[in-house]
């Protein structure tokens, strides 16, 4: 396992110095946040955000995310040339030496939370999700300004965009997933990158959007429409533990071998379609880590491993679920956990 941190570069209000202090602190998960969607990543532009990476002792394993243009999500003709994009940025992040790409094939809108400084007893405050609020949110200026969003449509364009899609249900969703995992997956084989799907965040539809990452079931559906090892997952505990009917570990462990990339947060819920973050361990919340790491390790996987979103504690401000102490806490938990666990199955 290597443990990695999200770092949202220069505007990032955690600089990589403070990053680096955290004990084992190995990789920068990282990205290229002002390149239009759909547009290639620049070779030099990678190479540059890597070597600041390095500068800082630190390295750059996983890209997270190069987000797919709406076209291929809706089947348009104009797709072919967005595939064509994605294709050379994979080859560019390839010659760059990164080996894992996390992405997500979520309609319009990434991670949905109707709140994002949830006040907790303790004083912190974290992200939160009550499914009731979700037609009060407000879309007549825009999009709302939630960290690491790629999209950012006017108010015309989301009312374009969002009519489109009433000719897409689950099932045209995945068909065009499929053109596009058919035509990327093979130029990922050869660049030696590997794709890792990131689930829907929550794994349910929203705003009447398909979202068709959800369970064991979709998700392999997704690994076999194209099986091939490079066509992989990012497992996000916090997004596939939102839907309490999904078992973790044992999705650990149906997809061995296709876990490329892992989140580890936790979620507490207050009914089946309302959460809030909380704190990584598993007393806090409603996912069993424990067990979730010990799947992890017996299935063999050794890849990059992120604590996600924290709480926001001790005053910090900055990106809502995106703060350095909390998420510092929760890479020492997990540590800790690997530890554990590691050692006690070479024993
Ligand atoms: C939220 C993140 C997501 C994730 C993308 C991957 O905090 O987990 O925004 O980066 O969905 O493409």
């Amino acid at each position: 396992m290597q443990m990695t941190f999200r770092w949202f570069g220069d505007d990032d209000p955690v600089p990589l110095a403070h990053i680096r202090q955290i004990p084992q602190m190995r990789g920068i998960v990282g990205a290229l946040f002002d390149i239009p969607v759909g547009d290639v990543w620049p070779l030099e532009r990678i190479q540059a955000l890597k070597q600041k990476v390095e500068s800082a002792g630190l390295t750059l394993p996983v890209i997270e995310s190069i987000p797919v243009h709406e076209s291929i999500k809706l089947g348009l003709p104009e797709r072919e040339r967005y595939i064509e994009a994605y294709q050379a940025s994979i080859r560019n992040l390839s010659a760059c030496g990164v080996g894992v790409l996390c992405y997500n094939f979520m309609p319009v809108f990434d991670w949905v939370r109707t709140e994002l400084t949830h006040p907790l007893p303790d004083g912190s405050n974290a992200l939160a999700y009550r499914h009731d609020d979700l037609s009060a949110m407000d879309f007549s200026g825009g999009m709302p300004d939630m960290p690491a969003w790629a999209n950012q449509y006017d108010a015309d364009q989301l009312r374009a965009i969002m009519d489109a899609y009433r000719a897409i249900d689950d099932d045209a969703l995945f068909e065009n997933f499929a053109y596009f995992l058919r035509a990327v997956v093979p130029v990922a084989e050869e660049a030696g990158v590997k794709l890792a799907l990131h689930p829907d965040d929550p794994p349910w539809p929203v705003f009447g959007l398909p979202r068709i990452v959800r369970d064991a079931a979709t998700i392999q559906r997704i690994m076999d429409a194209v099986p091939s090892a490079y066509n992989g997952l990012t497992f996000c505990t916090g997004s596939l533990g939102a839907l309490q009917t999904n078992d973790l570990p044992a999705m650990v462990r149906q997809f061995a071998g296709r876990i490329h990339f892992v989140h580890l947060r936790n979620v507490k819920h207050d009914s089946a379609h309302d959460f809030r973050e909380s704190e990584h361990p598993s007393q806090c919340g409603d996912v069993d880590m424990l067990a979730v790491v010990r799947a992890l390790v017996e299935s063999g996987f050794d890849g990059a491993v992120r604590p996600d979103h924290g709480r926001m504690i001790w005053g910090e401000s900055g990106k809502a679920g995106y703060g350095l102490y909390d998420r510092a806490l929760g890479a020492m938990y997990l540590q800790g956990l690997f530890e554990a666990v590691e050692r006690m199955q070479a024993t």
